[in-house]
């Protein structure tokens, strides 16, 4: 198509359920024709449904759950749904295609944010972070003791990677440089693997007893459902350390409350809760979690870059190309 061509098309009509980083709001108003919801959002699925009928692309992040029934509520006129996220367990990627609706999301530029961040809660788990924060902020501090805040090194422990995908590989490259041991399991095998010095388990099974610290970079999916509950939690070496950036649905919360409340683990590091925004009030009571409201992706440059790559899927699908990043 030539300049003119592409210039002369209708700018398509893109609804976006939440306010974007401006940098993101900046190109949606120039290339797009975009429908803003200046408070905020989400906008719940009824509005969506009524106001979708003046766009063309419906731009969601994770709040929207997009069942069936959101889908097939969903106007003629909506081709295309991008969602500002690598995880897709909010959207019904089945109905989608049954509907015949094109898919997006947005992945590889939210790898290192994340892996990032399960660094920062690894280690938040690891060093007591939280106890000595709350102790500081509290003005309870007395003075430096050689007991006081004992944590653990990551030097020389064994890093369970359960989901060995972008992330997963990301976490277990930063781990290495903290002197971790790489463990992984994943449904097969990844070559990248070899690079990280990583040892595969083809049971999520074995992979636990061997995990001094368990990372879940796993997706959100029925199979993955309370993957963590008081069996497998069981399985874990004493004094094991815990911490999912991956989807709160993967842990049972009252099983792993027991275990940081019995000892029976040392320590867990979460940014993801069943349930969000709620989260099981049991984790507000016990020291040894630090956690976070689900940050992981939340830096500037991370934010522009998924919000960007939702534009890209839609103005690739509006001129007739395949949207890099389509996965229904
Ligand atoms: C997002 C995430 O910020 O991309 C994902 O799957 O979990 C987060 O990083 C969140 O889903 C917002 O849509």
């Amino acid at each position: 198509m030539t300049e003119n061509a592409a210039e002369s098309r209708p700018r398509p009509r893109v609804l976006v359920t939440r306010r974007l980083p401006a940098d993101v709001e900046a190109r949606l108003r120039t290339e797009f024709s975009p429908l803003l919801y200046e408070d905020g959002g989400p906008i719940g699925l009824d509005k969506i449904a009524a106001e979708a009928e003046k766009a063309d692309a419906l731009l969601i992040t994770g709040s929207e759950k997009m069942t069936g029934d959101a889908f097939a509520a969903l106007p003629k006129s909506i081709r295309i749904v991008a969602t500002l996220s690598v995880g897709t367990d909010h959207i019904d990627l089945d109905a989608a295609r049954k509907l015949g609706f094109v898919v997006t999301n947005t992945p590889d530029v939210l790898t290192d944010a994340t892996a990032d961040i399960t660094l920062l809660v690894m280690l938040g788990a690891a060093r007591r972070a939280y106890e000595g924060q709350k102790i500081l902020r509290e003005g309870r501090w007395t003075g430096w003791a050689p007991t006081q805040f004992l944590g653990t090194d990551l030097r020389g422990k064994r890093l369970g990677v359960l989901g060995m995908g972008r992330i997963g590989q990301a976490v277990a490259a930063r781990a290495r440089a903290f002197g971790m041991k790489i463990h992984y399991h994943n449904r097969r095998p990844v070559a990248e693997a070899e690079a990280l010095a990583a040892t595969y388990h083809d049971t999520v099974e074995s992979l636990l007893r061997v995990s001094d610290v368990l990372s879940l970079n796993c997706p959100g999916t029925p199979e993955t459902h309370h993957l963590i509950n008081d069996r497998t939690i069981d399985m874990m070496p004493p004094n094991a350390i815990l911490v999912n950036t991956a989807r709160g649905s993967v842990v049972d919360d009252e099983a792993l409350i027991r275990a940081l409340k019995s000892g029976r683990l040392q320590s867990a590091g979460l940014d993801v809760f069943e349930g969000e925004p709620k989260v099981n009030p049991g984790y507000f009571d016990i020291d040894n979690c630090y956690i976070l409201p689900h940050m992981g992706s939340a830096t500037v440059e991370t934010r522009n870059a998924m919000g960007f790559c939702c534009l890209d899927n839609i103005a690739a699908y509006f001129s007739g190309q395949e949207p890099p990043a389509r996965v229904a």
